[in-house]
């Protein structure tokens, strides 16, 4: 049964669902949202997708999860891969998961939106720098942690790496310069060369308009 995504290629937290469907290789496509043109603020979106009016949303047959980290959880019970080898080990990736949600790419998302997808007028310059602070202080907190480290928890990708790194392989300007981070950059280079990797934009198709 194919698995369906609702996403967008612009979405850092449907990317983070993305990554681990292509390095399950498991059968899936994605559905795009017309999200720029308020495709996931309609009644029936919030009826029949996502009552919090958010992507991503994961269809496997009758099952509708949402929230990117219950579904990287979903998707390790499923294949055995990416969640932790032990108790331990899922917790430490739980707390991670956690951590991106509130910190990371709660800062990122919002951020790389209101500088690069809102009209010129519509960027207030305060909520932006206010913004980059905390994001660079979520940067600063991950680069500190992967020092000596190939990954962020235990010995190999998990679900972790998979939440943390998502806004960080988007181009657009949105505070994160990865030169300034060298364990970050070796650690994307480390993911980037997983067999199945792909750049959002060739996972997932794009929403804003006009974009290729
Ligand atoms: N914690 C959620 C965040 C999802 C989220 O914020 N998605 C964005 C797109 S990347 C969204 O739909 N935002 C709509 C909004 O905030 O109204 C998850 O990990 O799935």
């Amino acid at each position: 049964m194919t698995i369906k995504l609702h996403c967008f290629g612009e979405s850092g937290h449907s990317y983070k669902v993305a990554l681990s469907l292509a390095f399950n290789n498991l059968d899936w496509e994605p559905v795009g949202i017309d999200f720029f043109r308020g495709g996931s603020r309609t009644d029936a979106y919030r009826s029949d997708l996502n009552e919090m009016g958010e992507a991503p949303v994961f269809i496997e047959g009758d099952l509708k999860l949402t929230q990117s980290g219950v579904i990287l959880d979903y998707l390790s019970e499923k294949t055995g891969r990416f969640g932790g080898s032990d108790p331990d080990e899922r917790r430490e990736v739980l707390r991670w998961v956690l951590w991106d949600n509130h910190k990371m790419s709660a800062q990122a998302g919002v951020l790389r939106f209101l500088a690069n997808f809102l009209t010129e007028e519509k960027r207030s310059a305060e909520v932006i720098a206010f913004l980059t602070g905390r994001m660079k202080s979520a940067l600063s907190v991950l680069e500190t942690h992967l020092n000596g480290r190939d990954w962020i928890v235990g010995q190999g990708i998990t679900n972790a790496d998979l939440s943390c790194c998502s806004y960080l392989f988007y181009n657009e300007p949105f505070g994160f310069d990865r030169s300034a981070y060298a364990c970050i950059d070796r650690w994307l280079a480390r993911i980037a060369e997983q067999p199945g990797w792909k750049h959002p934009y060739d996972l997932m198709p794009r929403a804003f308009p006009g974009a290729a």
